[in-house]
C-alpha cells in the first residue's frame, strides 16, 4: 500500500499527518460523475463493475482523498433479499412493496452475497486492481435498523411512522426482521472483505430517530451482532450512527475499531470518552464546504486542535458531502487537512 495513512489511523498507529476522505465522496458534486450519470441510470451504474470502479476512483484522483469507498448503495442489499428497488430520478429510491407484516418479513430471503450481489464483489475486485494500492478501499453496508426503516416505510421518511409502529406494537416481529437483516449484512460485509475491501463502514443514518433505550435495543444490538458474525480478516470496522451522541460509549463497545461522529458532537469530548480504545472519524459540518477556502481552513484547524496530538483520527465530514458543493471547496478542504495536520503528529 503506497498510502496506508487511513488504515494506520483506524488502528491508532502513528501517522505523519491525519488521513482524510468524505462520506458520499463519489457522487453528484463531481462533474465527472454527472457526466457518467447523464448516460447511465443509477442502478445500472451500481451493477456495472467497470463504471462503479471508475466513479469510485474519481475522488481519489480529482480530490486527493486518502481512501476510496466502493460506489454502491445501502439499498442493494434489501433488494437482494427479494424486495424490488426503484430509483426515481427526482424523488429518490423506493420499494414498491414495503415490509410491514410477519408474512412480509418471513418472505425475505437471506441471499448468498457472492451470487445475488456478485456485481458488488466484482466492482470491489476491479476497483482494487485499478487503484493499484494507491489508497485503501472501504466497503460498506447500512445498519440493520437503517435498512429496516427503508423496508418498512418503502422510501425516505419524515416521521418513520411505519417502522416505529412496528417496534412499539409488535417488537417480536421487529426483532425477527432485524435479526434477518443482521445475518444478511454480516455475510455481505464478509464477502466484501473477501473480495478485497480493506475496511468496512456501517451507516446507521437513522439510529438517531430513536430514544436512547430503543436505539440500543433496535439498532446497536444488531450492529453488535453484525460485528460478531463478521469475518474481519484484519479489516477495521467503522460504525457511523448519525445523531447518536447520547450513546458514544455504547457505540464504541460494539467492538468496532472506529466510531464515526456527526457534526453535533464535540470531538474533544468524544476523544475523552472513547478515544483511548477506538479511533474517531469526522466531523466537519458538510455545509461548511459552501463557505470559501479560508473559512473551511479555519473549521479544519478548529477540529484538529480539539482532537489534539496523536493518532486515531480520520478526518471526514459529519455526514455526506452535499450534491451542490463546489468541487474547488472540496479540494480546499482536503488540502487544508493535509497541510494543517502534520504538526499534530510530530
Ligand atoms: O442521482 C444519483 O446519482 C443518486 C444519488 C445516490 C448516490 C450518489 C444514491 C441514491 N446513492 C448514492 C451512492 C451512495 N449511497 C454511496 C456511494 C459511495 C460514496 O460514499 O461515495 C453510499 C456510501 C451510499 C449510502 C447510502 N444510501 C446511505 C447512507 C449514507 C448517508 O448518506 O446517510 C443512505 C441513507 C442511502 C439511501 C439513498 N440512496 C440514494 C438516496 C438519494 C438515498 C437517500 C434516500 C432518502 O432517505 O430519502
Amino acid at each position: 500500500m503506497i498510502n496506508d495513512l487511513f488504515l494506520r489511523a483506524c488502528k491508532r498507529e502513528p501517522v505523519e499527518r491525519t488521513p482524510v476522505w468524505l462520506m458520499r465522496q463519489a457522487g453528484r458534486y463531481l462533474p465527472e460523475y454527472r457526466a457518467i450519470r447523464a448516460k447511465t441510470d443509477f442502478l445500472t451504474l451500481c451493477r456495472t463493475p467497470e463504471l462503479a470502479a471508475e466513479v469510485s476512483i474519481q475522488p481519489v484522483e480529482i480530490i486527493g482523498t486518502d481512501a476510496c469507498i466502493i460506489f454502491s448503495d445501502i439499498l442493494v442489499l434489501p433488494e437482494a433479499m427479494g424486495v424490488k428497488l426503484f430509483i426515481e430520478e427526482n424523488t429518490g429510491p423506493y420499494f414498491e412493496n414495503p415490509v410491514r407484516t410477519r408474512a412480509d418479513i418471513d418472505k425475505l430471503i437471506v441471499p448468498d452475497p457472492c451470487r445475488e450481489l456478485k456485481y458488488v464483489m466484482d466492482a470491489i475486485r476491479l476497483t482494487r486492481k485499478n487503484l493499484n494500492n494507491r489508497v485503501p478501499l472501504i466497503g460498506f453496508a447500512g445498519s440493520p435498523w437503517t435498512l429496516a426503516t427503508y423496508l418498512a416505510e418503502g422510501k425516505g421518511s419524515r416521521n418513520f411512522s411505519s417502522i416505529k409502529e412496528l417496534i412499539y406494537t409488535n417488537p417480536k416481529d421487529a426483532h425477527a426482521l432485524l435479526d434477518k437483516l443482521a445475518r444478511t449484512t454480516a455475510a455481505f460485509l464478509s464477502a466484501e472483505i473477501e473480495a478485497g475491501a480493506q475496511a468496512v463502514q456501517i451507516f446507521d443514518t437513522w439510529g438517531g430517530i430513536l430514544p436512547p433505550d430503543e436505539f440500543r435495543e433496535f439498532s446497536l444490538r444488531y450492529i453488535e451482532q453484525v460485528l460478531k458474525l463478521l469475518k474481519h480478516n484484519g479489516a477495521p470496522a467503522i460504525v457511523f450512527c448519525k445523531n447518536c451522541g447520547h450513546s458514544l460509549e455504547a457505540i464504541a463497545d460494539t467492538g468496532c475499531s472506529v466510531v464515526g461522529i456527526d457534526s453535533s458532537i464535540d470531538i474533544e469530548k468524544a476523544r475523552m470518552l472513547i478515544g483511548s480504545y477506538t479511533a474517531l472519524q469526522g466531523n466537519l459540518d458538510p455545509a461548511l464546504l459552501y463557505a470559501g477556502p479560508d473559512r473551511i481552513r479555519e473549521g479544519v484547524k478548529r477540529i484538529l486542535g480539539k482532537f489534539g496530538k496523536g493518532s486515531g483520527h480520520i478526518f471526514n465530514l459529519g455526514h455526506g458531502v452535499l450534491p451542490d458543493t463546489p468541487v474547488g471547496h472540496v479540494k480546499a478542504f482536503v488540502q487544508a487537512v493535509k497541510e494543517e495536520s502534520a504538526k499534530y503528529h510530530k
